[in-house]
């Protein structure tokens, strides 16, 4: 699963279109470059980031997946906490729905998701955005977050989410210190095991400077990211959502080569 930020505020110059073309290349790119899902999300879930009000977030996005559509088979996952992107999403052809609030957000998320009829990701963190990484606790990160997990599938179920259209993510980096990170990482044939496709992002995240204090910013993680991607990949997750799309099928065509 690649990576598609359509985040028209990191261009000096601002405005939509810019976002939406270098967003298009970009998704372009990762799909020449073997990526077999894209994950295209229109506001940022950084601790801090600001919020997208939801009609801006939905002109971001469904251009972009109305083109790809339009160009590619590709599957589409919409990474957004708000039921009506994930509306007008699935409604431009995406397939998916990656929520990193595991359809918490609003009250109305888990029937929308059940009445669209997609794939959902749920994903653990632990509060909000804005708040999680501060002194994150856990008694029992490994069963807290499986607890959480297997919660969230029932709520989705009882809902009218089919049970096959449910996918898990431990949210590595939502609310985790690096020990925690660690700790679900290792733990990944046990999420496996829950009988569910297991989605594991763990791309150019904070735990792998934590690891390697001298890498210089994100751009600089790859050897870490490849090294998860890697390892969730032996222990049976169904995807993993990265950014360096290229290197990872490298390594993961190696790996599965040699049979590890
Ligand atoms: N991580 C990010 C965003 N969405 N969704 C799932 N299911 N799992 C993840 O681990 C996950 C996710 C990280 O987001 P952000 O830090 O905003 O950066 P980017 O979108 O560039 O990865």
């Amino acid at each position: 699963m690649g990576v598609v930020n359509v985040t028209p505020d990191s261009f000096s110059d601002g405005g939509r279109f810019l976002g939406h073309d270098a967003a298009l290349a970009h998704a372009r790119e990762l799909i020449a470059r073997g990526a077999d899902i894209l994950d295209i999300g229109g506001e940022s879930t950084r601790p801090g980031a600001e919020p997208v009000a939801e009609a801006e977030e939905i002109a971001r996005v469904v251009p972009l997946i109305a083109a790809l559509r339009a160009e590619s088979a590709v599957p589409v996952s919409i990474d957004t906490l708000k039921p009506a992107v994930a509306r007008a999403a699935v409604a431009a052809g995406a397939t998916m729905w990656n929520d990193v609030a595991a359809l918490r957000f609003s009250p109305d998320a888990p029937a929308v998701a059940a009445e669209l009829g997609c794939a959902v990701v749920l994903m653990h963190m632990l509060g909000e955005p804005r708040t999680m990484q501060a002194a994150p606790h856990y008694d029992d990160v490994v069963g807290e977050v499986e607890a959480f997990l297997l919660a969230r599938a029932e709520a989705a179920m009882a809902a009218g989410v089919a049970r096959d259209r449910i996918w898990l993510d431990p949210g590595i980096g939502f609310g985790k210190t690096l020990e925690h990170n660690l700790a679900l990482l290792a733990a990944l044939p046990r999420f496996v095991a829950l009988g569910f496709p297991v989605l594991l992002g763990a791309s150019r995240k904070r735990f792998i400077a934590a690891l390697d204090p001298a890498a210089e910013g994100a751009g600089d993680r790859l050897g870490g990211s490849l090294a998860a991607a890697l390892h969730g990949a032996r222990s049976g997750v169904a995807a993993v959502r990265v950014h360096d799309v290229r290197e990872t099928v490298q390594a993961l065509k190696v790996q599965a080569a040699i049979g590890g």
